[in-house]
């Protein structure tokens, strides 16, 4: 082996030491892993995993949250947010389309063409999560949610099931999850420092 070669080999077993000892940023990973199974369904999808009450106050994201109409569907079709967020409710289909909630405060924020938008907050909630059913006028079979939680502590299950929350200091918690046409009871959930839980659910009528 030539010197200068021995001195690539060299920096690269450096480089590789150095990304399996740093600790936090790379190795974190979500602190709350687990799977949904929606009964009865063909998709476990859409379900939201969330911590129900956490200590402190948490600040919304400083973006608003895009919820897009496109191919006559709302995408997502679940989206929870942080109490305060501001959705921003895109128009992506070449027909108008409109945005209204018979939930809660009620509103109607119109009807408006491609590539508009309109920006509402969603601030206000007394008990956690608080669904707001987003409809369309003009098309009575598009359907989503705005889940309104308390904290950025929430994941949403993929086709297979799957969640990860992310950032959850170690505690005690109660985990709830919420889906469109299904339950289940919420399960406390201990989180450790570098360990992370797992939690299952089974939702049902
Ligand atoms: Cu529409």
């Amino acid at each position: 082996m030539t010197c200068h070669r021995r001195l690539i080999v060299f920096v690269i077993a450096v480089a590789i030491g150095l990304v399996v000892a740093l600790p936090g940023a790379h190795a974190a990973g979500p602190a709350i892993t687990g799977t949904v199974k929606a009964t009865g369904l063909s998709s476990n999808a859409d379900a939201v995993v969330f911590v129900v009450q956490a200590p402190g106050t948490f600040k919304p994201p400083a973006e608003p949250m895009t919820m897009d109409q496109k191919q006559f569907q709302f995408i997502p079709h679940v989206m929870p947010v942080v109490l305060g967020t501001v959705v921003k409710f895109l128009n992506s289909d070449p027909t108008p389309h409109n945005v209204f909630s018979p939930d809660f405060e009620k509103y109607n924020l119109g009807t408006w063409p491609q590539g508009q938008t309109k920006d509402r907050p969603f601030a206000a909630c007394a008990k956690f999560p608080c669904v707001y059913t987003q409809l369309c006028r003009v098309h009575p079979e598009m359907e989503g949610f705005v889940v309104v939680v308390q904290n950025p502590y929430f994941g949403v299950t993929d086709k297979a099931g799957h969640f990860a929350i992310d950032g959850v200091p170690p505690g005690s918690y109660t985990l709830a999850v919420w889906h469109p046409k299904l339950k289940a009871q919420p399960k406390p959930v201990i989180v450790e420092a570098g360990k992370p839980a797992t939690v299952d659910f089974v939702l049902a009528r």
